[in-house]
């Protein structure tokens, strides 16, 4: 019977899921990117390791004019004369042309202090016919420029494979000087007011690349992008500014991404999408013994969203800062169009994520004078910290997911605004364009929130979140367990009940629908045409909790919303809810007619 109503309600699910997106004309928020049909590598590769000047087997210099000049300020003798001794063997101005010049596998590339701009990627004459439109491999190889300033491309076009086996396999980057700064790779814009690059270094299908100490900045998506690739490490490294990405990794595996600063980045500071999907017939919930990359000792600060991964499967992610972000993290089964869905086994454990409550919406997009409005991309301000949001994600969250078999645990979570965690179902039929009915609960299921430490800051001030764990109440396997408040408080979080724990985890795969359409508004979203989507809260900050809240015995949780008639009534609700959306667009659509109206007559 309890089957039979199951299906029967997610089949209504998806009905009403086909008639919301036919009333109200949502069309599923775009992919923050527009990328090639990618595949994951065979997964035999492994994570490389850094070499000396001795063990490579080859060895290019890049720097600049002013090279010299930057050595003689660099701090430590020794530091300074490696860098002198390289100095007499420079041979390339520009990186791409030291990758160019690459001749056997296993090169050392050191790139010597100095701003690089990559003139000569610019305007190459292979670029004159792009039309901006999605980049096939054959053309990265081809003319990476049209795209990127700096290109690896390891694979042969020609064979059917996806397997590095060119020159530039196994391939060091490595700045020399004291810190990432000292060796910027610079987009910014041309005379015109447009971006100079959409990327800065690219490592396509080039196994065993291992980048550090450098910075990437000024993008029009991404500082670092590595993509198909099987073994790859970046380290020490910063990436800001940019629309997207600090940096972006995509369909790749045994990742390592260390030691960075990703900060004022528009979608996240560190993304591994659609990471490998290596676990996907693991039916634990972590700790995990095989993971896709690794994130560690990174800071991820002042984006839009700190780290996230769309089908962000079996990342490993520990021992990192996440903080003033408007989202500190988020793994999703949101997107379509990214391999591996839905997202699985991520592993999150002694993060300190806090103080996610930056509002860049307010700040820059909406409002008639917003800066993200500006038509030239120079003249937004990036430069100085201007950030527009890609995506429409609730201020004040520390981490969001929405996928399986995660394990989040030991993490250290104060002072997010609107909750420390958000486990939260999607209908697939909506944001995926899937329709297969036996998917439309393939999220979120299992998993675990364990030993956090909450709404306390590592020096013992109490720092509420929101409140501690969001729940939809969707999903099977969900637990919450031994997670630590400060004396004398409790586990905040909006469930009627108590939170089932980890030897009961929670049972029913339907969950409350008031709070999953929560999302259905805020996924209207868009920086350009609807900044500002009507019956959505998670843009507007949230008030800061007061330092009382989660006092023991004063468990403020919202009504139970169950018995025999609440399915149709949140059917109702739900459908109610559209018709508000759609009216309020019609109106919007309306005014925006009438003031263009009004300004021809002007
Ligand atoms: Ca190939
Ligand atoms: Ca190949
Ligand atoms: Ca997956």
């Amino acid at each position: 019977m309890r089957t039979v109503l199951r299906s029967a309600l997610r089949l209504l699910l998806v009905l009403v899921v086909a008639v919301v997106i036919g009333l109200s004309g949502i069309s599923t928020p775009a992919t923050a990117h527009e990328e090639r049909e990618s595949v994951f590598p065979a997964g035999d590769g492994k994570v490389p390791e850094k070499r000396s000047l001795k063990q490579a087997a080859d060895v290019l210099v890049v720097c600049k004019a002013d090279s010299r000049k930057r050595i003689r300020k660099l701090p430590g003798k020794r530091l300074r004369a490696f860098n002198m001794r390289l100095l007499t063997r420079c041979e390339y101005r520009d990186i791409q042309a030291a990758v160019d010049a690459v001749r056997r596998q296993r090169t050392n590339i050191y790139v010597l202090p100095g701003v690089y701009r990559e003139q000569p990627s610019w305007d190459p004459p292979c670029a004159e016919d792009y039309d901006g439109g999605i980049v096939e491999y054959d053309l990265i190889v081809s003319c990476g420029e049209v795209v990127n300033l700096v290109t690896i491309a390891g694979d042969d076009p020609d064979d059917p494979d996806i397997k590095c086996d060119n020159q530039l396999c196994h391939l060091q980057m490595l700045g020399t000087g004291a810190k990432p700064s000292d060796v910027t790779l610079k987009g910014g814009f041309r005379e015109d007011g447009d971006w100079v690059k959409h990327n800065g270094i690219k490592a396509d299908r080039a196994d065993g690349f291992y980048l550090a100490n450098m910075k990437a900045t000024l993008f029009r998506e991404n500082a670092f992008y590595v993509h198909e690739t099987d073994g790859y490490v970046l380290d020490r490294f910063e990436g800001s500014y940019n629309q997207l990405y600090g940096v972006l990794t995509f369909t790749s595996d045994h990742g390592v991404i260390s030691n960075c600063n990703t900060h004022h980045n528009g979608d996240s500071g560190v993304y591994p999408g659609s990471a490998a999907d290596v676990n996907t017939q693991n039916t634990n919930t972590g700790p995990l013994t095989r993971w896709a990359v690794e994130v560690k000792r990174c800071r991820m600060h002042h984006n839009a969203l700190g780290f996230s991964g769309t089908a962000g499967n079996s990342v490993y992610v520990h021992h990192n800062k996440i903080h003033d972000n408007g989202l500190g993290f988020i793994v999703e089964s949101i997107l379509g169009g990214h391999p591996g869905m839905p997202q699985d086994h991520g592993w999150f454990e002694n993060n300190k994520i806090y103080s996610n409550n930056t509002n860049y919406y307010e700040q820059y997009v909406q409002g008639d004078d917003a800066a993200c409005q500006e038509e030239l991309p120079a003249d937004i301000g990036f430069e100085k910290g201007v950030v527009c949001p890609a995506f429409g994600f609730p201020v004040g969250t520390g981490g969001m997911i929405i996928g399986n078999h995660n394990f989040v645990s030991s993490n250290h979570v104060w002072d997010n605004w609107r909750q420390g965690f958000m486990l939260f179902w999607v209908p697939p039929a909506l944001m995926r364009d899937d329709y297969d009915p036996t998917h439309q609960q393939d999220n979120s299921n299992f998993n675990a929130f364990t030993k956090n430490e909450l709404g306390y800051s590592p020096k013992g001030e109490v720092l509420p979140n929101g409140i501690d764990f969001f729940w939809d109440e969707a999903g099977q396997g969900n637990c919450w367990q031994d997670n630590l408040t400060a004396p004398g408080k409790e586990v905040t979080h909006n469930y009627a009940l108590d939170l089932p724990d980890c030897g009961n985890p929670s049972q029913w795969p339907i969950g409350n629908l008031v709070k999953t359409t929560e999302l259905i508004p805020c996924a209207t979203y868009d920086r350009f045409s609807n900044p500002d989507p009507p019956a959505c809260d998670w843009l507007d900050t949230p008030e800061q909790p007061s330092t009382d809240a989660g006092a023991a015995g004063t468990q403020v949780r919202s009504a139970p919303l169950d018995g025999p008639g609440a399915p149709a009534a949140l059917v109702a609700v739900t459908l109610v809810g559209v018709l508000g959306i759609r009216v309020a667009g019609v109106r919007r659509r309306q005014r925006r007619l009438d003031g263009a109206d009004a300004a021809d007559a002007a």
